[in-house]
């Protein structure tokens, strides 16, 4: 049997996992069977996985997602019963991978490109390595490289437009329904190579009306502290863009490394200035990430909010104290 059907299973928070799901779209035209949108850890992977336990004869394409060191076996067990379905397996990624998830995951797949690399995003590694020649997908994974590495374009109509279309992707990082529609309808004009017009306006007007409760609820958890030369500020919304609660937190503390926390998943979201690795702090939580930009989750013990809140930043800080001081 020549002809098999695609599946695509990408990082659901960025641009560059929709970027790398909307070239594969392309690639693949008229022959993805579903595009599935889910985020690097355990019970999150495991659950998009276990969707796909009865399909056959198809092509899994992951991307942009990291085999997370907690769960690694259990999610590597599920690939091999998927693949023992008669399926493939490609799974293209440019995160840090804990150590010896490279030399796991690679027994389970057909093609893999994994481990941290400094120079391409997710969807320049779909480009380079699957897509090779298209107009529109290069021009997707440029564009994805620039929000992915952090970088604002001189054009500030375009970057308008990314930050724009960032919010909006992270607006939707929830498995609701609603969401799971909007997203697909913003990957599909994505893979026209638009990135403004028409669902992410709709999505942004939406996103706008939680903004504002969000940015206040920021403003209201702001903390900050000092370890020798590094200022950490911290701060706690339901869901922003994580890009933009940073800056918010570095404005108003004066931080260097700030650290943002989802708390609708708990998960902190780290970005530092240049020559500051804010890494130190994600890997001391089990997390990981690059120097400007990482990540970790906590679980708070607390229902109560207020206490959660209390409870992780004084984790964060006792932490960031022994992370720092070396
Ligand atoms: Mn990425």
């Amino acid at each position: 049997m020549a002809f098999k059907d695609k599946v695509i299973l990408s990082h659901r928070r960025d641009f560059d996992g929709i970027a790398s799901a909307a070239e594969l779209l392309r690639l693949f035209r008229g022959s993805v069977e579903r595009a599935i949108f889910t985020n690097p850890n355990k019970g999150l992977m495991l659950g998009a996985l276990s969707e796909l336990k009865g399909m056959r004869n198809m092509e899994l394409y992951i991307t942009d997602l990291s085999l997370s060191e907690d769960g690694m076996l259990e999610i590597c067990n599920s690939i091999d019963e998927i693949r023992r379905n008669k399926n493939k397996i490609f799974w293209l990624d440019h995160h840090p991978w804990p150590e010896g998830a490279i030399q796991l995951a690679r027994a389970s797949t057909e093609m893999l490109i994994a481990g941290e690399n400094k120079d391409y995003c997710a969807a320049e590694l779909v480009y380079t390595n699957l897509v090779k020649d298209d107009a529109v997908s290069k021009r997707i994974a440029e564009l994805a490289h620039l929000t992915d590495f952090n970088i604002r374009p001189n054009d500030s109509a375009l970057d308008g437009q990314l930050i724009k279309i960032s919010k909006c992707i992270a607006f939707l990082d929830e498995s609701d329904r609603r969401s799971n529609e909007l997203r697909e309808r913003l990957m599909l004009r994505v893979s026209e190579g638009e990135i403004s017009g028409e669902v992410i306006d709709e999505v942004y007007a939406i996103y706008k009306e939680s903004e504002e409760k969000n940015l206040s609820q920021l403003k209201e958890t702001m903390d900050s502290f000092s370890v020798g030369n590094i200022r950490i500020g911290i701060a706690f919304a339901e869901n922003l863009q994580s890009n933009m609660a940073c800056s918010v937190i570095k404005e108003a503390t004066g931080a260097n490394v700030q650290v943002f926390v989802t708390t609708k998943d708990w998960a902190a979201h780290v970005r530092s200035d240049s020559g500051i690795d804010s890494s130190i702090l994600s890997k001391a939580f089990g997390g990981n990430g690059h120097a400007q930009a990482s990540g970790f989750t906590l679980n708070p013990t607390s229902k109560e909010l207020g206490e959660a809140i209390k409870w992780y930043k004084n984790t964060v800080k006792d932490s960031a104290m022994r992370a720092f001081a070396r």
